[in-house]
């Protein structure tokens, strides 16, 4: 090994080592979460949303050509301002991504897995939720509503 490849490896090692403590940074110290596929919830065929205590949700969005099922066929529902909702989300047909705006909440739906993400609604006003990958010629018009007040 000459000594070009030993700087080209020693380097190599610190920007993984730099990494490694930017996502440990990033995950404990700007409390980033990450979104994660949960096997534990089986993936549903309906949209719903429970209620668990005051400002406390559980949502399962079902995404399927081309809506966003939010509560048994809505595509709009309501939420308190500070209301914290654990946000499950999979798909009936096709690969859908669900995107909240003005939140961290970026997720795919793939069908027969369930995505996961907790987002916490801090602001009054209306959160648009968009479908970010392309899912057919209904693609364009698939968007929800979520209205915080
Ligand atoms: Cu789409």
């Amino acid at each position: 090994m000459d000594r070009a490849e030993k700087i080209g490896l020693t380097l190599a090692l610190i920007m993984l080592l730099g990494f490694f403590v930017l996502v440990v940074y990033a995950a404990k110290g700007l409390k980033i979460d990450i979104p994660t596929c949960i096997t534990d919830v089986e993936p549903f065929q309906q949209g719903k949303l429970i209620k668990h205590a005051d400002k406390r949700y559980e949502l399962h969005i079902l995404a399927k050509m081309w809506l966003f099922d939010f509560n048994e066929g809505a595509t709009q529902i309501k939420l308190p301002v500070g209301s914290v909702v654990d946000v499950y989300v999979t798909s009936k047909d096709v690969v859908h991504g669900v995107h909240i705006n003005d939140t961290n909440f970026n997720v795919m739906a793939i069908p027969g897995t369930v995505g996961y993400l907790r987002v916490k609604f801090e602001k009054p006003g209306v959160y648009h939720v968009v479908c970010h990958e392309f899912c057919g010629v209904g693609h364009h018009a698939m968007e929800g509503k979520i209205v915080v007040e």
